[in-house]
């Protein structure tokens, strides 16, 4: 497939909301990816199918991901939310002929983050809080943020979501605690702590 026929695929996959929201990813993933020197077409791609599997249903999900061998933990079982990316991650490698590990990971890691990742991991995590059709009070700053320091951004991306989930009484899981040190790590090397 090329570009433009992953982008009609996600449209017939999802509503219309949530495919504004896709191609925005898309596009803010692209100018980050400029900014940052990554590559610009995986950005592309990655943006594009980051939520390919928010609207099926939730047993599909649960499915594909057993489909891909992969196993659940007990916090990623009790936490419906992160299904999607991680089925996403199963369905653009098995169904839609993506060989890239990168966009592969990207996908699968756009929800929680994890330690240690690529910079076009980060890109798409930071993208999906930039997108344009984003409107929570502080998105001004969040942008300011990405296209200044990607560690600084995600920074606040995860205290933004972090904080939510404590506030819910929700679990946290791992990958983003461990997102979250490692960034904090990364910004105390580079001093801006
Ligand atoms: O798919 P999007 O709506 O564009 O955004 P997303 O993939 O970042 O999903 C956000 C949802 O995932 C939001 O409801 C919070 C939830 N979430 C993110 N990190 C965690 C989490 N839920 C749990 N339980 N634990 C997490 O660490
Ligand atoms: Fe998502
Ligand atoms: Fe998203």
């Amino acid at each position: 497939m090329n570009k433009s026929e992953y982008r009609s695929f996600i449209k017939n996959r999802m509503g219309e909301r949530r495919y504004i929201h896709s191609v925005n990813v898309s596009k803010s993933a692209i100018e980050l990816a400029k900014r940052y020197d990554a590559d610009v077409e995986k950005a592309e791609i990655a943006g594009i199918l980051h939520d390919c599997c928010k609207e099926i249903p939730k047993d599909e999900m649960l499915q594909i991901i057993k489909s891909g061998g992969i196993i659940l933990d007990a916090a990623e079982k009790s936490s419906s939310k992160l299904w999607h990316a991680i089925a996403g991650s199963v369905y653009v490698r098995d169904n839609l002929g993506i060989l890239d590990e990168d966009i592969i990971n990207s996908i699968r890691f756009h929800t929680t983050g994890r330690a240690n990742m690529s910079l076009l991991e980060k890109i798409i995590f930071t993208a999906d809080f930039i997108s344009a059709e984003r409107d929570y009070n502080d998105v001004d700053v969040m942008r300011e943020k990405a296209f200044n320091d990607l560690d600084d951004a995600m920074l606040y991306g995860l205290q933004f979501t972090i904080s939510d989930l404590t506030n819910r009484k929700l679990p946290i899981h791992n990958n983003a605690i461990h997102c979250y040190n490692d960034i904090l790590c990364n910004l105390e090397k580079k001093g801006l702590l």
